[in-house]
This record gives structure tokens, C-alpha cells and sequence, in this order.
């Protein structure tokens, strides 16, 4: 059930120096304007501070955190539909991600030309809005040719499609994204197929100076004003401030360097976090003295089918599961407790897991 999250932008915004600070993958760094050539995959850990409250209730051998697959995806330019293969080849990695975050050149240096001759952040969202605008139109449109086609042969309801498809193109056209486009969920369906990459999820990271890693700078204003009423997340993170922490092993270290430039917590942490929001998944814990464990489940997802994510066989001879919300357990302070307070639930398969539920699950194979 990976869910990916794509980082996307303009070449040398920071993609990849943010990418690295939050992956054990190691993806390389250009100091020049250089696209580079290929996407690096990396699997990373999602930060989760209740794991480290349920800890000081429960004696544990280890704690293991959820994670999430990020794609660090090489930057796009102007006009990549012209080139031959080139440009054309990491849109394909973008259609495979589920939600998108979008890094933003929000910082000067002299020793770094803006690939477009200066740092303008805003005209860099048009760039890459246009580039998967004219993706999706292409896609739109292939679909109506062959519907057309089925229409000629009879197909009843090819009509309707078609002028659905239509409307849609209409809006991508006027250079809007088919994410804001409103229609019915039975309208909806007819793009489904095409996974439009204006049609994913995103949130913009603006990637600026070390001085403004904690109130941003006059670029991240101009993207807030160009953004406000997309209700798209904007997060502030100095790439370079952040690789620098990276490279710290000592936690002291770390947490002295982030005191130092004013952060609570590192800027990819919150990235990380809101990348999983994005995606829109939630965590339920299982607790116990070998493990205290976070696992990921999308929204709406019953108590059998998170059993699942534990295991196969645990969802297959599923009998109940015994359920205890994480505030109950982090103010009772146990489960006896909690079971004391008649806080612990028997609840059956098709239970609606909750965002924090500690689940102990009931089963026999
Ligand atoms: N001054 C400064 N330089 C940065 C910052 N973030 C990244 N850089 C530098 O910008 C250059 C490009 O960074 P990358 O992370 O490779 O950029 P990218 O977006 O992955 O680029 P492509 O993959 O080629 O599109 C590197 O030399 C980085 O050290 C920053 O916050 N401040
Ligand atoms: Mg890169």
C-alpha cells in the first residue's frame, strides 16, 4: 500500500539537498545549472512524538516509527514537452506519485544562477503548472479521440464522457489545474483513469536563506499571496541550514545548531508530517514490551483491514480487536487502566479505525 509523495520543481531549487536530509538515500547535488538525470527513491522514517509519550507508560525493547515513500524527482524547465525524450521522462515519475510537494527557489546566491535568470518563485509555480497542465490536456484529449471513435461504433454513453472531457479541457486551457475543477463524483470518474498530474494533491516548500528559516522572506510572502486562496500548505525551509544539521550525529548537536537558528524542530520534519497529511493517512499503534510500533492506514479503513497491514493471517482469522484511544492510555497510564475505566473496547471487524487508536488484535489461524 506505498503511497508516494513526489518532490517537484524547476532544476536547482533544492530538491535534492532537501530530499537527502530526510532519506538515508543519498541523491546527488549540483552546484551549477544542471538538471540532473534520473529520480532517487527513498523510503523515510514519519516522525511521531506520541510514540515516545506511550514509551513512558510502557517499558519497550524498541520503537519503530512509520514511514513514507518520498521521490525526488529531477527538475523540470520551460517548454520539456518539446524535447525529444529528455524533458518528457520524469513526468512519468510524477504520475506514479499520489501527492505532490512542490519545492520553490526562495533564496539568493550569487554563485547560483536562477535557471531562468532570476529567483522569482511565483513564476516558477506557472512553470510547472503549465509543463503538467500540457500533459494533462494531451491525455484528455487522446481520451476523447477514442471516444469519439467508440461513439461512431455505437457506444451510447461516450457522448456524455466527451462533453465531461471536454469541460475539463476547457478549464486546464485556461491555465487552471483540474484539481479546482468542480464536478459531481459521477463526472469525476471519467478522468480517474488518466491519474492527471494537476489532479494530485500538493503543497509548496519554499527553500529560503539560513536568516529566514523562521519567518520567511519577502519571496515566501509573494508565494503566500499567490497561494491564498488555493488552500494549499506552505512550509518554510532553509535546505542549506538543514543539510548542515543533517550531517550532525550527535543529537545535542543538532538540537544546540536548531537552538541556534531559532527552530523547535527540523523544517523536514515538519515536511515529512505534512507530506503524510497530504496523502492523507493516519497511524494506529500497537504497544507491548518488545514493541511500540506506528503503522499506516488510510482514512475510513476498518479494524480488519488494519490488521491486515500488521499481516496477512491476522486480518484472515481476525476475531476482535481491543481498542484503546491514545489519550486514554497516556492519561490513565495502562491498560489496566484503562480496561478499569471501562476505556478498553471490544470492537468488531468492520470498525472504523481512528487516527491514534492503540489496537490490540484478537485472532486464530
Ligand atoms: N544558498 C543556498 N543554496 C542552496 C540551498 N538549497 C540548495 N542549495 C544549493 O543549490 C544547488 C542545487 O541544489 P539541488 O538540491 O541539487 O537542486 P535540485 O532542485 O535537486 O536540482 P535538479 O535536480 O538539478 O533539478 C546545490 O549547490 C545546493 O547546495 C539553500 O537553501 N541555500
Ligand atoms: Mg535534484
Amino acid at each position: 500500500m506505498a503511497l508516494q509523495c513526489g518532490i517537484i520543481g524547476v532544476s536547482n531549487v533544492g530538491k535534492t539537498t532537501i530530499f537527502n536530509c530526510v532519506s538515508n538515500t543519498r541523491g546527488e547535488t549540483h552546484a551549477f545549472a544542471f538538471t540532473a538525470g534520473k529520480s532517487n527513491m527513498g523510503v523515510v522514517q514519519v516522525p511521531d512524538e506520541r510514540l515516545y509519550e506511550i514509551e513512558k507508560h510502557q517499558v519497550t525493547n524498541k520503537i519503530i516509527h512509520t514511514t513514507v515513500e518520498l521521490v525526488d524527482i529531477p527538475g523540470l524547465a520551460k517548454g520539456s514537452e518539446k524535447l525529444e525524450g529528455g524533458g518528457n521522462k520524469f513526468l512519468g515519475d510524477i504520475r506514479n506519485t499520489d501527492a505532490l510537494i512542490h519545492v520553490l527557489r526562495c533564496f539568493d546566491s550569487e554563485s547560483l544562477p536562477h535557471i531562468d535568470g532570476s529567483v522569482d518563485p511565483v513564476r516558477d509555480i506557472e512553470t510547472v503548472d503549465l509543463e503538467l497542465q500540457v500533459r494533462d490536456i494531451e491525455s484528455i484529449v487522446k481520451k476523447i479521440e477514442r471516444l469519439k471513435k467508440a461513439s461512431k461504433s455505437g457506444d451510447k454513453n461516450a457522448a456524455h464522457a466527451i462533453e465531461v472531457l471536454e469541460r475539463y479541457r476547457e478549464h486546464i486551457e485556461e491555465l487552471n489545474n483540474a484539481r479546482t475543477f468542480e464536478v459531481n463524483d459521477e463526472e469525476k470518474k471519467y478522468v480517474d483513469d488518466l491519474f492527471l498530474l494537476t489532479m494530485k494533491p500538493v503543497m509548496y516548500v519554499c527553500n529560503v536563506d539560513e536568516g529566514s528559516a523562521v519567518g520567511g522572506n519577502h519571496y515566501f510572502d509573494r508565494v503566500k499571496e499567490y497561494l491564498k486562496d488555493k488552500g494549499a500548505e506552505v512550509l518554510i525551509i532553509a535546505g542549506a541550514l538543514e543539510a548542515e544539521i543533517a550531517e550532525l550525529e550527535n543529537i545535542e548537536d543538532r538540537l544546540a545548531f536548531l537552538k541556534d537558528a531559532g527552530l523547535q524542530e527540523p523544517g523536514v520534519n515538519k515536511l515529512v508530517k505534512a507530506a503524510y497529511r497530504l496523502l492523507d493517512l493516519q497511524t494506529f499503534f500497537t504497544v507491548g514490551p518488545k514493541e511500540i510500533r506506528a503503522w499506516t492506514i488510510t482514512k475510513g479503513m476498518t479494524a480488519s483491514q488494519a490488521a491486515g497491514v500488521i499481516h496477512s493471517d491476522l486480518e484472515r482469522g481476525f476475531i476482535r480487536a481491543e481498542v484503546m484511544k491514545y489519550n486514554d492510555f497516556i492519561t490513565l497510564g495502562s491498560e489496566h487502566a484503562c480496561k478499569e475505566a471501562g476505556k478498553l473496547h471490544v470492537e468488531g471487524r468492520n470498525y472504523i479505525v481512528d487516527d491514534g487508536d492503540i489496537l490490540f488484535i484478537r485472532f486464530n489461524v
